[in-house]
């Protein structure tokens, strides 16, 4: 069974991306056995208070994922890669938003990527609140390229108890989709969780491509399970065979 409802004229996608999709890269997810909150608790590394508490663990666990993530090793998989070629054949017909933090899907070829929870190379000055490309640890000495403050720069990442970015801009696009895809999440983190409930509400198709089913799963009207290194591909091939753009 394919997403019917994309015909050659309505392709309004919206892609939703997690942790899941990065797994074959090398990332570790969050919540499998081996996941990050298995190591390091949540309450301590992605909230404001545990940043107020102890700036220097926070940012150590996002300096070591921010060296990892630049480590020659971790690239893009089949997934990003099959993703960046439908993103560039859709255009703006597709809105693709990941709750993950990695650049892999802009490396994979995607154009303008909407990271909801922020991105692990920028960071953020909390004197001038500008956010900037940011490769290096962050420490005490690090200065703000714009307003010079120094020991003032926190990861540009949306923590527990923070308003996601672009919210209003994904919720326009979920009430105007035809198809809501959601690929590599567990379906555990509102308001992301929340975005296949609001895109049925607009009658559009909802397929779930994921590992294993995710807590909303019963939500999507489609699901296929596998690695996303094997699903994506399979169903972007499928997708632009059916609009009948090239990828
Ligand atoms: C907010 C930081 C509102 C960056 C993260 C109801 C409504 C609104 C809010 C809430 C609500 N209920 C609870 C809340 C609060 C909270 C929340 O959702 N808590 C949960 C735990 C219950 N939400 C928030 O705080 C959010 N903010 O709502 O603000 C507000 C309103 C007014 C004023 C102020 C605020 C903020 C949420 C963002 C938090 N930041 N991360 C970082 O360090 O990375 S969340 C964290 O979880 C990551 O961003 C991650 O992306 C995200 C979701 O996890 P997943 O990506 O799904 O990863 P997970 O490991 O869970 O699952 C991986 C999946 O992949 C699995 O299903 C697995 O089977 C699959 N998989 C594995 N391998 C593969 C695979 N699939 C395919 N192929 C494979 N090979």
């Amino acid at each position: 069974m394919t997403s019917s409802s994309v015909t050659s004229s309505s392709k309004r996608i919206v892609v939703l991306t997690g942790a899941g999709i990065s797994k074959e890269s090398g990332l570790d997810t969050f919540r499998d056995a081996d996941g990050i909150w298995s190591q390091v608790s949540l309450e301590e590394v992605a909230t404001p208070e545990g940043f107020r508490r102890d700036p220097v663990k926070v940012q150590a666990f996002y300096n070591a994922r921010r060296r990892q993530l630049q480590d020659q090793a971790v690239k893009p998989n089949l997934a990003h890669r099959a993703l960046g070629r439908l993103h560039r054949a859709l255009g703006e017909e597709m809105l693709l938003v990941t709750q993950n933090i990695d650049d892999l899907h802009e490396r994979g070829g995607a154009g303008p990527v909407l990271h909801m929870h922020g991105e692990l190379l920028r960071a953020r000055c909390l004197a001038c609140r500008a956010d900037s490309v940011w490769t290096a640890d962050i420490d005490s000495a690090s200065r703000c390229s714009r307003c010079s403050s120094t020991g003032q720069l926190r990861p540009h990442v949306v923590w527990f108890g923070e308003m996601p970015l672009e919210m209003e801009r994904i919720y326009g696009a979920l009430a105007d989709c035809d198809l809501f895809v959601s690929i590599g999440t567990s379906g555990n983190v509102y308001p992301a969780a929340g975005f296949v409930a609001e895109a049925r509400e607009a009658g559009a198709h909802t397929l779930e491509l994921n590992l294993e089913p995710s807590e909303g799963a019963t939500l999507f009207a489609e699901k296929r399970y596998g690695p996303a290194s094997e699903l994506v591909p399979l169903w972007v091939e499928e997708v632009l065979a059916e609009t009948g753009v090239a990828g």
